[in-house]
C-alpha cells in the first residue's frame, strides 16, 4: 500500500508547474501500476491547447469552472464541479478556464513526470526502464 498526500509534493519534482497549470503526480509510471494520478491547477483567466495523441485521459473537475472546446467539433463543453470529461478518441481540446479549476486526471500509459507539451499540446510516449517499482526501490 503507498500513501502520499499533496502536501508532502508541493516543490518537490511530483510538482510541475507550466505556465497556465501546476500539477501534482500522486501516482507516476515507475509505481507500475498502469496510469498515473494527477492534481492539477488550471489558472483563471487561461487556455491551455492540448492533444493526447498517445495517451488516454480521464479528468474530473473537483473546483472551479470553464469551458471545454473539442476542436474536431467545434463544440464547446460547460466544465464545473462534478464534470468528468474523458477524452477515449485522443480528442484534440482547449480548456479555458474562467475561474482557478482543480482538476484529478488519469493517464493510460501512465506518465513519467518528465513529459512537457510540445507546440501541438502533445505529450510523448515514455516509458520507464525494467527497473523496480519507485515503491519496492
Ligand atoms: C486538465 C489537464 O489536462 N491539464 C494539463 C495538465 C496535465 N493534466 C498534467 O500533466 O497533469
Amino acid at each position: 500500500m503507498i500513501i502520499r498526500k499533496l502536501d508532502d509534493m508541493v516543490g518537490t519534482e511530483r510538482d510541475v508547474a507550466a505556465p497556465t497549470w501546476n500539477s501534482r503526480r500522486f501516482i507516476l509510471a515507475d509505481d507500475r501500476v498502469g496510469f498515473s494520478l494527477h492534481d492539477t491547477i488550471l489558472k483563471a483567466g487561461t487556455s491551455t491547447h492540448m492533444w493526447y495523441k498517445h495517451h488516454i485521459e480521464a479528468v474530473y473537475c473537483i473546483r472551479g469552472r470553464g469551458k471545454l472546446e473539442d476542436v474536431a467539433t467545434g463544440k464547446v463543453h460547460e466544465i464545473t464541479e462534478g464534470t468528468m470529461y474523458l477524452l477515449d478518441q485522443h480528442d484534440e481540446h482547449v480548456l479555458t478556464c474562467e475561474t482557478d479549476m482543480q482538476m484529478v486526471c488519469v493517464f493510460n500509459p501512465p506518465c513519467t513526470g518528465q513529459e512537457v507539451h510540445d507546440e501541438d499540446g502533445v505529450y510523448p510516449l515514455l516509458t520507464v526502464d525494467d527497473q523496480p517499482a519507485a515503491a519496492a526501490r
